[in-house]
């Protein structure tokens, strides 16, 4: 007879669970203040193992809680391909970090049994975090949860979210990987893309003013531009790390506030803007016309100049591949209307969260996928690349179709095929707009934006506000879509649509409209409707002035 599994966990009582509320595996993993971490930290570090052992590869954990203030901290748990943790596995963490002390044991079994892990199965976990110093002390309980299941564990210490899941899934695929073997992948198919490409005139610059939040990003963008040189990229740094993270500053200020970042107010006009967030996952640009007018390019903006400039390298080398978009409700109309009817590229709408978009644009032979906030990348079938490379190489083509597929190749290299890669969309957007010998403002050209509002509201509990339709449609609480229904009628071209927010304790509310006005009045009123309905808390949102 087998004899009954028992699991000895020494470092439980150094780790004990904190408060009674129930939290979740939110839209990127757990995260809240980073005081309340240091149990779910542990506890993370145990399910990395139990994953680890049952897919017998490496698991990634990254702490972080990215755009969310410095006081916040988190968790990523990080599947072996690199891509986001499985939706299955993110109840067995729910319910892992919810359980009582005195229950863990019995739920870690619980796994074991129900996923049939082999316990004497090796576990093996890769560690990193940004820059927030409570990362150290939670990375100190993570690694006594790795080690109370007997795993191993390799610290990565500080890095981007992305280079995380890049190590992982490329150490699953048995090759070495040390920290700059990932800038140097990025520059080596970097510059294999620019070397036919000559800069004239005065469109494209090769310079960016670069806003790091404070944060990893400005870290790893400093050695990425030593890897590159001036001569491909000028970098100039702002946000390094002397001011709070993601203070007034990085990819989600920009984009919620429709605003330059702190330390960027005299930014010239002509000069290229770039924000990243707090773990270097999410980019947008931005430039002021000489007028001082702030003009944003999102992540609906990357992934129309990104997509849109694949298709034609397709044409160019005549393969006949399937290419798609994927975008959640946040991505402005003007935008999936511009991808669709001029571009002819199909697009998908999905929910909010990476890991929905990644999963929709693995289906395409090549999937575009962004979110309006600047998370994303391009992901493609090996066999996609197969075939590209075969085009780069077959000397009976005329040379204009293998200098074709042979941008591509170069592109797609650059590309992170794991999750939303801030450094390696810079480069994504860098090669397109070298390539047509753009600037920013000629970026801007192929379309107008819908004015729109980003606002958010804390309410008692947001798990009250739900929604279907990705996110589009609220069924609770009883009677909100109506009145949002009905407000977004009355504006000229009104859309407007909430949702709780799976990384902030709020409900996130979008509106678009005709004019900014009626965007900032239309997104205003919803939140109040929110307010009222869904029991606001703090001061309730007002209508601007017009
Ligand atoms: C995470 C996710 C993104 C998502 C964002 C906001 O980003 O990875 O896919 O768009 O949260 O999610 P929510 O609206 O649910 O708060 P990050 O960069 O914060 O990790």
């Amino acid at each position: 007879m087998a004899l009954a599994l028992t699991l000895s966990l020494s470092s439980k009582s150094s780790h004990p669970k904190i408060g009674e509320k129930i939290i979740q595996y939110g839209t990127a993993g757990f995260r809240t203040l980073a005081d309340d971490l240091d149990f779910v930290m542990y506890r993370m570090g145990l399910l990395a193992v139990l994953r680890s052992k049952s897919t017998k590869a490496v698991i990634g954990i990254m702490i972080t809680a990215s755009h969310n203030p410095e006081q916040d901290n988190g968790v990523k748990l990080v599947d072996p391909h690199g891509e986001m943790l499985n939706q299955k596995w993110e109840e067995l963490a729910t319910n892992l970090v919810n359980v009582g002390d005195e229950n863990l044991e019995s739920v870690l079994l619980d796994i074991i049994r129900s996923e049939n892990i082999e316990i004497s199965e090796q576990g093996e976990v890769f560690v990193g975090r940004d820059t927030r110093p409570s990362g150290v002390p939670l990375l100190n309980a993570t690694l006594d949860g790795i080690q109370d299941l007997q795993g191993e564990s390799r610290d990565f210490g500080i890095v981007t979210t992305p280079m995380l899941h890049y190590f992982v899934d490329e150490t699953n695929k048995g090759r070495e990987i040390w920290v700059s073997s990932y800038f140097a992948k990025l520059t080596k198919a970097f510059k294999n893309f620019c070397k036919d490409i000559s800069i004239s005139g005065d469109s494209y610059h090769p310079k960016i003013v670069f806003d790091g939040a404070n944060g990893v990003g400005s870290i790893k963008m400093e050695m990425l531009a030593n890897f590159l040189g001036e001569e491909f990229l000028e970098v100039e740094l702002h946000n390094a790390g002397k001011g709070a993270l993601n203070f007034e500053c990085g990819a989600d200020f920009v984009k919620v506030q429709q605003k330059l970042p702190r330390g960027l107010e005299e930014l010239k006009p002509g000069d290229k803007g770039v924000s990243v967030d707090g773990d270097a996952d999410r980019v947008v640009y931005f430039y002021v016309d000489d007028n001082n007018v702030f003009h944003l390019l999102d992540g609906d903006r990357i992934a129309s100049l990104v997509a849109g400039y694949i298709n034609e390298l397709l044409q160019e080398c005549k393969l006949k591949l399937d290419l798609g978009v994927v975008q959640t409700a946040y991505a402005n109309g003007a935008s999936t209307k511009y991808i669709t009817e001029s571009l002819k590229i199909p697009v998908d709408c999905v929910s909010t969260g990476v890991k929905y978009l990644h999963h929709k644009a693995l289906e395409r032979d090549i999937g575009v996928y962004f979110e309006a906030n600047g998370h994303g990348t391009v992901v493609f079938k090996t066999a996609a690349v197969e075939l590209i490379q075969k085009v780069a190489n077959d000397q009976s083509l005329s040379s204009s179709e293998r200098k074709a597929a042979a941008k591509l190749d170069s592109l797609l290299e650059i590309s992170n095929p794991t999750v939303g890669d801030a450094l390696s969309d810079i480069l994504l957007v860098e090669s397109v707009l070298r390539s047509k010998n753009w600037s920013l403002k000629d970026w801007e050209a192929a379309y107008t934006d819908l004015p729109n509002r980003l606002l958010k509201v804390t309410v008692k509990d947001k798990n009250a506000v739900t929604t279907v339709d990705a996110g589009r449609k609220c069924t609770a609480p009883e009677g909100l879509q109506d009145e949002i229904d009905k407000l977004a009628q009355s504006y000229p071209s009104g859309r407007s649509f909430v949702r709780a927010s799976g990384t902030e304790d709020a409900v996130r509310i979008y509106a678009e409209s005709d004019t900014q006005e009626n965007a900032n009045e239309l997104a205003a009123k919803v939140a109040i409707k929110v307010y009222e309905m869904a029991a606001g808390v703090g001061e309730a949102p007002v209508i601007p002035a017009m």
